[in-house]
C-alpha cells in the first residue's frame, strides 16, 4: 500500500478526521469564497454549527450551474500567485467549468492517485501508456504523477494515432495501459487487425472516466489479455483519484481523509442512509485552490463501509450506473444504457460496440439499440434464420431487462463509430 496507516484506519478514526476536516473546510470556504459565504449566511449556518458529520446537511448543495455561474475563477478560495495550475471539463453544453489547484492540492491528488495505482497492483516496474488526452483534461496529469510518485516508467503518449500507440506499446513493451475502455477495446482490436496483438505485454488496464459494467470490462480484457481496474472522478472534484478499484474489484474506495461522500435521493435531495442507491454527493474536505462543499455529481452508485478482503478501510462505491442526466426516459419507464450495455455483452455473438438512437414518433418515444456481431459471428448477416434467432433472443432479453419493447439492429464489424476518449453511445434525435 501506498499509505497504509491511512489507508487502514478504523472506521472511527476516518470519521473523526473526516469531521475535523470539515469543520475547517467551512471556516475556509466561510472566508474566502464570497459564494459560499452568501449560500452558508442564506441557509443560516456559519462554521460552528458543524458538530457531528450529519451536521453536514444543513449546508447546501453545489451544482454545475453554480459553477457555471461563478465562471471562470469565482469560487478559487486561494489567491491567483497560490494556483499553481488549472484543469477544465470539456464544456459541450456551455462554458467549460474551471479548477484551480494549489502545489499543496497537487501533491494531495498525486498522493490519492498513486494510493489507487498501487492497489490495482502498479509498481515501480510497471511501465504504462497513458493514452487520455493530455491539456485541460484532467485524467492524463491525474494519473502521470500518481504514477510517477510510485516510481512507474510513465510514458506520456496521449490519446490518437492508435497505429503509433501500438507501435510504442509493442517496442517499449509497456505493461499497463490507462485510457477509457472503450478506447482500450479500439486498441486492442487494431493490434488485432495489425497482427501484433500477441507482441504486446499488457498486463494491467486502469480504466475509467466513463461508465463500464462489468460485463464490457470482462471483453475489453478478453481482447487484450489484461487485468483492468475502474477508476472514478470528476473534474469538479481534482479529476480522477476520487476513486479507484482494489484487485478484489469489489467497488471502488473512495479517498475518504480527502473526500466526504454521501448519497441523496436525486429528486428529494434528502440525504439516504448508507447502503442505498441515489446521487453521489462529494465535499473536497482538504483542497485549498478550489474546495467544493456538497458537489451533486449526478452520479447513481451506493456505498459499502465494510472493510475490504485487501484491508483497506476506505468506503467503496460501487461501479456508477449511470448519470441521472444520462437515464433514459422512454415512454414513461427509466432506462440507464448500462443495463442495455449488461444485456448485450451477455451474448457471445455481439461486440463491444453499441449505440442508442432515440426518436420521437407518433408522439411516442423509440429506442433504437444498434450493435455489432462479434468478429466470427459477421457470417450470420448472410444467414437470415439464424440472425432472425438471435436477434429474437437478444430482443426478448432486452424486454425482459429494460421491461419495454426496442427496435434491435445487428450491424457488421466496424460499422459503428470508435472513440479515443469518452464514448458517445447515446444519439437523441427527440430535440
Ligand atoms: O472523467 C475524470 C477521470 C479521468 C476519472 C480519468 C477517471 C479517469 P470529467 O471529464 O469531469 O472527469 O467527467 C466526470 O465522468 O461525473 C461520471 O459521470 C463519469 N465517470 C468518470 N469516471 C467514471 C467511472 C473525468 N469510472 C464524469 N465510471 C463523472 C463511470 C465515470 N463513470
Amino acid at each position: 500500500m501506498f499509505q497504509k496507516d491511512i489507508e487502514t484506519m478504523p472506521r472511527s478514526q476516518i470519521e473523526a478526521l473526516q469531521l475535523e476536516r470539515l469543520k475547517s473546510l467551512v471556516k475556509y470556504c466561510y472566508d474566502n469564497v464570497p459564494f459560499y459565504h452568501k449560500r452558508l449566511d442564506e441557509a443560516g449556518v456559519t462554521p460552528e454549527k458543524i458538530k457531528t458529520l450529519a451536521d453536514i446537511r444543513y449546508i447546501p448543495y453545489t451544482t454545475k450551474a453554480d459553477m457555471r455561474d461563478n465562471y471562470p475563477f469565482g469560487l478559487f478560495a486561494a489567491p491567483q500567485k497560490d494556483i499553481v495550475r488549472i484543469h477544465a471539463s470539456s464544456g459541450t453544453t456551455g462554458k467549460p467549468t474551471v479548477v484551480g489547484y494549489t502545489a499543496g492540492d497537487l501533491d494531495m491528488w498525486s498522493d490519492c492517485m498513486a494510493r489507487l495505482v498501487m492497489a490495482a497492483g502498479a509498481d515501480e516496474n510497471t511501465i504504462v501508456q497513458i493514452c487520455f488526452g493530455y491539456g485541460l483534461f484532467t485524467g492524463a496529469l491525474g494519473l502521470h504523477y500518481g504514477l510517477e510518485k510510485i516510481g512507474a516508467t510513465v510514458v506520456p503518449s496521449s490519446s490518437g494515432n492508435t497505429e503509433k500507440q501500438i507501435m510504442l506499446m509493442k517496442d517499449f513493451g509497456t505493461t499497463a495501459l490507462v485510457s477509457t475502455p472503450s478506447y482500450a477495446q479500439y486498441i486492442g482490436e487494431l493490434a488485432r487487425e495489425k497482427g501484433v496483438l500477441g507482441d504486446l505485454k499488457l498486463e494491467l488496464g486502469l480504466f475509467g472516466s466513463e461508465g463500464c459494467t462489468i460485463e464490457m470490462r470482462n471483453a475489453v480484457e478478453k481482447t487484450l489479455g489484461l487485468f483492468a481496474t475502474d477508476n472514478y472522478g470528476m473534474s469538479e472534484l481534482n479529476g480522477p483519484g476520487v476513486s479507484g478499484e482494489c484487485r478484489e474489484r469489489c467497488g471502488m474506495h473512495i479517498n475518504e481523509d480527502h473526500f466526504l461522500a454521501e448519497i441523496i435521493d436525486p429528486e428529494t435531495g434528502e440525504v439516504l442512509p448508507r447502503g442505498s442507491e441515489g446521487e453521489l454527493v462529494v465535499t473536497t474536505l482538504t483542497k485549498r485552490g478550489m474546495p467544493v462543499l456538497r458537489y451533486r455529481t449526478k452520479d447513481i452508485t451506493r456505498i459499502d463501509c465494510e472493510t475490504c478482503a485487501c484491508g483497506r478501510t476506505f468506503a467503496r462505491m460501487e461501479k456508477p450506473k449511470g448519470r441521472s442526466d444520462d437515464m433514459l426516459k422512454i415512454r414513461g419507464v427509466n432506462v440507464f444504457p448500462s443495463q442495455i450495455e449488461t444485456v448485450l455483452m451477455g451474448f457471445e455473438e455481439i461486440a463491444p460496440h453499441y449505440q442508442l438512437v432515440l426518436t420521437r414518433e407518433n408522439f411516442s418515444d423509440r429506442l433504437e439499440i444498434k450493435v455489432e456481431l462479434a468478429d466470427g459471428y459477421t457470417h450470420l448477416l448472410d444467414n437470415f434464420p439464424q440472425l432472425e434467432e438471435l436477434h429474437a433472443r437478444i430482443t426478448k432479453e432486452l424486454k425482459i431487462v429494460l421491461g419495454i419493447s426496442t427496435k434491435l439492429t445487428l450491424m457488421g464489424s466496424k460499422t459503428l463509430e470508435r472513440f479515443q476518449g469518452k464514448a458517445k453511445r447515446i444519439v437523441d434525435l427527440r430535440k
